[in-house]
């Protein structure tokens, strides 16, 4: 029966990371995944997560199943982190939350969930968008379709394109948006942005789902939920998949969330029910460490003050780059305007660089980066930076 089975593509970000691990140049640089690097080129465990993992260790006496919705206590922080602390919709028992196997799992749950909610709804997601957004919302038997976002031209959003697309979306179906920090592009909503979303939303009836994957990476924890929030105060259901990969430092633990905010009390108790037979039916029960390792995070004043700061120290190691890489540019004599860089957020940039150009940087140099040119800025230090200009420079020049 398996002989039958024909090859499908590989990841192509996971794959480049495999690419740069195996490149035995000592100079080779890593713009490829999303993962935070620090000044070293490392991804250090934070501290917080460290401390809590020690108290983890001294405190748990049990390692019984957890139930299908995870850890309660995480449950409610994330609730909190990304709702607001007294959000209406928190305090009006219309969240439900069930912690997951990381961003990925929160997104797949929630896809599931469309599936039972309205089985022809279509997922709507950013041109472009995460590719695993596609796959994910495929592979639960979902019809998928882009509406516009990114603007090659102008290397911003292309406002007007998005908001004529969306005035088009019929109810039932679902408006994936990311929270902050686009994944791909760094190119975020405005606030006011955020608004005529909202406005279109309410008017056509769309279910927004909101990816934050990156709460903490733009502006600030508050800063980076203001469109969420804002969103939140006016529809009245929507879904949120977060995660504590990047803003923990979570990654290979596996640790996210689904958040459905339904109309009323009564309706998120069925809401619960489907959603933790979706949950049983896929893997019975997420994993327990890492949402145990946030819960101890932020049940502690300290070690909520101490994840505040590693947050702030990743976040504003990033952003720094982003002016860097237009003077390193400058400096090496490109004249192209690359001032855009400053106008995106989060972990990645989008470059604007041709296919060849790309190749040519991972060929010559040892430079990599996605082929849609996007790079994840935090693979630059100061050790790097120069080399990984100079090379970008040859090959505009070329
Ligand atoms: N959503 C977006 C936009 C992402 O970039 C990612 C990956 O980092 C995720 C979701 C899911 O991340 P993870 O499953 O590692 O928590
Ligand atoms: O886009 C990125 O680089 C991150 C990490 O299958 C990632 O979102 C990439 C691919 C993947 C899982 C995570």
């Amino acid at each position: 029966m398996f002989a039958d089975l024909k090859a499908v593509a590989t990841d192509p970000i996971l794959g480049l990371m495999a690419a740069y691990k195996e490149d035995p140049n000592p100079n080779k640089v890593d713009l490829g995944v999303g993962v935070y690097k620090d000044e070293q080129g490392h991804t250090a465990v934070l501290n917080c997560v460290k401390q809590a993992e020690a108290l983890r260790l001294k405190q748990e006496d049990s390692k019984t199943y957890i139930g299908m919705a995870g850890d309660i206590n995480f449950n409610l922080h994330m609730e909190k982190l990304a709702f607001g602390s007294s959000h209406k919709a928190l305090l009006a028992d219309r969240l439900t939350t069930a912690h997951t196997p990381g961003g990925t799992g929160a997104l797949r749950v929630a896809a599931e969930f469309i599936k039972r909610a309205n089985p022809d709804a279509t997922v709507w997601v950013t041109t472009p968008t995460w590719a695993n957004h596609i796959s994910l919302f495929q592979a639960a038997g979902l019809k998928v379709k882009e509406y516009a976002y990114y603007d090659y031209e102008t290397r911003g959003l292309n406002e007007e394109a998005m908001f004529a697309d969306l005035a088009k979306i019929p109810a039932g179906d679902v408006v994936l948006v990311h929270a902050c920090c686009h994944n791909p592009s760094g190119m975020d909503l405005t606030f006011a942005q955020w608004q005529r979303f909202t406005e279109l939303a309410q008017e056509r009836g769309f279910t927004p789902l909101v990816d934050m994957a990156y709460q903490g990476f733009g502006a600030g924890l508050d800063e980076d939920a203001a469109g969420l929030r804002h969103l939140a105060d006016a529809v009245s259901e929507l879904i949120l998949c977060s995660s504590c990969s990047k803003n923990f430092g979570l990654y290979r633990d596996r640790i996210g969330a689904v958040t459905i905010m339904s109309q009323n009390s009564a309706q998120a108790q069925n809401v619960k029910t489907n959603l933790l037979s979706v949950v049983r039916s896929i893997y019975s029960m997420p994993p327990a460490h890492g949402a145990i390792v946030v819960s101890h995070i932020l049940d502690s004043t300290e070690l909520t003050a101490l994840w505040y700061q590693e947050l702030a120290e990743m976040r504003n190691r990033i952003n720094s780059y982003r002016q860097l890489i237009i003077d390193k540019l400058a400096a090496q004599g490109v004249e192209q305007d690359f001032s855009f860089i400053t106008r995106q957020h989060g972990m990645f940039s989008f470059l604007g660089l041709t296919k060849a150009q790309i190749a040519q940087l991972k060929t010559d140099y040892s430079v990599y980066m996605v082929d849609s040119s996007r790079v994840s800025i935090a693979g630059l230090n100061h050790s790097n930076i120069d080399y990984f200009a100079a090379a970008v420079a040859s090959v505009l020049k070329a």
